[in-house]
């Protein structure tokens, strides 16, 4: 299968700058070269435009930069919609997660049941009601389950984009009260940083596999690199200590490639501005190889 590569320099879904950079740090770290080498055809399809920040934030709808972010999420849905239909695996550069909106709006119209993976240290559960911090970037699941702000809900004209039981959370340790409401009550699967100690992440990812390939026909990974230690990636905006370690998320990339359950992926919230000699970028074009499939031997 060909892999068409999208950049989102998107930056608009939190306060940090820098973010912006994360597909140009990703292309630094030669993305295109070294998935190449794996014996793939790799299309670089460039960045999609984004939109300019709006000086006035709404406090009322507790939405930062809403107009923009949406915009972006319409065109990113339509740019990775016709990667699916070209039959190329969709691999999305962030940007902030905000962009999952948009991925997930171009992607999941191809499948009755599309599962998700959601490799993060956060819940991005957020509606703007529980937001603390009106940044799109922590709402994106929520939006893509049909959860709050109908502008985001319904981008790319329909709604949901997954559905509760078809998703998984790994690496959850900042949840917020509104987060952990909805994970209780909707009964979401979730293997926090607790069951990555407890149960090690082969068999956490064993269960995942098991759980996900009979009830989907896709799986999306959307991984956010603040998922990792910050020792292991420095360079995000939203650090917090105690991550998934560079080996299990390689040992996690691995497994799922032999599983063949992942039809696309997006990486995200790279900030070189933050990043320690652009190790965050290279720890994910790292990643990437794994999950296609890379092996030593
Ligand atoms: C926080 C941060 N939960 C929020 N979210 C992040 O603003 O909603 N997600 N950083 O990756
Ligand atoms: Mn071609
Ligand atoms: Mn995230
Ligand atoms: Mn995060």
């Amino acid at each position: 299968k060909n892999i068409s590569i999208l950049g989102v320099p998107m930056d608009l879904g939190q306060t940090r700058r820098g973010v912006n950079m994360g597909p140009s740090a990703i292309r630094y770290a030669d993305v295109v070269e070294r998935i190449e080498k794996l014996g793939y055809e790799v299309h670089d399809m460039d960045d999609i435009e984004i939109g300019k920040a709006e000086r006035l934030h709404d406090a009322e709808l507790n939405l930062r930069n809403l107009k923009a972010v949406a915009d972006a999420s319409e065109i990113l849905a339509s740019k990775v919609n016709e990667i699916v239909e070209k039959g190329d695996f969709p691999l999305i550069l962030g940007g902030d997660h905000s962009i999952a909106i948009g991925t997930l709006a171009g992607v999941s119209k191809h499948y009755k049941n599309l599962g998700v993976i959601w490799y993060d240290a956060h819940g991005d559960l957020n509606i703007p009601e529980t937001s603390p911090s009106g940044n799109i970037h922590g709402m994106p699941l929520a939006a893509s389950l049909g959860l709050g702000n109908e502008t985001l809900t319904n981008i790319g004209g329909y709604c949901p984009k997954v559905k509760y039981e078809n998703i998984v959370l790994i690496g959850a340790r900042d949840l917020d009260e509104g987060e952990r409401e909805l994970i209780k009550e909707k009964g979401i699967k979730v293997y926090t940083m607790h069951e990555i100690d407890r149960m090690g992440m082969t068999r956490v990812i064993e269960e995942t596999i098991e759980y996900l390939k009979d009830r989907t026909d896709g799986v999306h990974l959307s991984l956010d690199l603040d998922g990792l230690d910050p020792n292991d990636c420095p360079g995000v905006g939203t650090p917090v200590m105690g991550g998934i370690s560079y080996r299990e998320s390689h040992l996690a990339m691995e497994m799922l490639a032999e599983s063949g359950i992942i039809t696309s992926a997006e990486f995200v919230e790279v900030n070189p501005i933050l990043d320690d000699k652009n190790k965050t970028a290279d720890v994910a074009v790292g990643l990437m190889c794994s999950l296609f499939g890379e092996k030593l031997l």
